[in-house]
């Protein structure tokens, strides 16, 4: 090596040294279109594609990462779309050996959807710990179960208002009005499906006096949300190893809302 090269070397080092840590969360944003005749189905030909989450990069696994073979084992772009009454969530899926759930597994090592989202949008945007209006819901990836569950497990007990955990052991639908469908395709799938706003409320019929009140979205309203989606690849035995990809790339989104990205409610 010469001087200078070795210089540029040096230089690059002392600049990798001193870079702040990286976040994707800083630039994750996405807009949610009013959804217009979305017909739950499987086919996103009937939503407004403009604006993804997209999870394809090595920087996006968040466990497992020695397992992720690239983009053809696991990838995915999702949506969101929303009226007063419904958000809308769909996702395009890249993946080798899709819809694969085993039973005995705890649904955090199932093949399923993670949606991190928040129905608060004056919660400040910049919180560490989640609030009475964050929610992690889990939808498994089981046809034709398709199982639900609402992990509020981070949720401190006082500001949980009673809504608790449910459906975390499998084998539940928690999501009142939940209908979902999917269509495979060559290289994976896609998903798309429905959940009532009123789920993230004391109207959820799985709660009890809870007096968390529904939320009313309107245009303009900022909210903190994610995505991650988790990979089976190896049927039993062998199932240590299942990596999870999300959105912002960061494991820290389990426990603070600051890493997660936004999404815009638009026309
Ligand atoms: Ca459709
Ligand atoms: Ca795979």
């Amino acid at each position: 090596m010469n001087k200078l090269w070795k210089l540029v070397a040096l230089a690059l080092a002392v600049l990798m040294l001193s870079a702040p840590a990286l976040s994707l969360a800083e630039d994750a944003a996405i807009i949610a279109h009013k959804a217009d005749g979305i017909v739950i189905d499987g086919n996103l030909g009937d939503w407004n594609l403009d604006s993804p989450a997209v999870v394809d990069q090595p920087l996006q696994v968040i466990r497992d990462f020695d397992y992720w073979q690239g983009v053809e084992d696991l990838s995915a772009k999702f949506y969101l779309a929303w009226n007063e009454d419904n958000l809308y969530f769909a996702a395009d899926v890249t993946e080798d050996t899709p819809l694969g759930a085993i039973e005995m597994l705890p649904i955090d090592g199932e093949d399923n959807l993670k949606l991190y989202i928040s129905t608060n949008p004056e919660s400040p945007a910049d919180r560490t710990a989640y609030d009475t209006w964050d929610w992690l819901v889990y939808l498994i990836m089981d046809e034709p179960y398709w199982d639900t569950a609402i992990d509020r497990s981070m949720v401190e007990k006082d500001k949980a208002l009673r809504f608790i955990s449910m459906g975390m052991d499998g084998g539940e639908s928690v999501l009142d009005g939940y209908e979902c469908a999917v269509e495979m395709t060559t290289t994976g799938f896609t998903f798309e499906c429905v959940i009532p706003w009123f789920n993230f409320s004391g109207e959820n019929p799985n709660v009890k006096k809870c007096k968390i009140e529904k939320y009313v979205p309107k245009v303009g309203d900022v909210l903190k949300v994610d995505f991650a989606i988790t990979d089976i690849d190896y049927p039993c035995p062998g199932t240590e190893y299942i990596p999870q990809m999300a959105w912002t790339g960061s494991p820290a989104i389990s426990f603070s809302p600051a890493e997660w990205g936004t999404v815009t409610l638009a026309e």
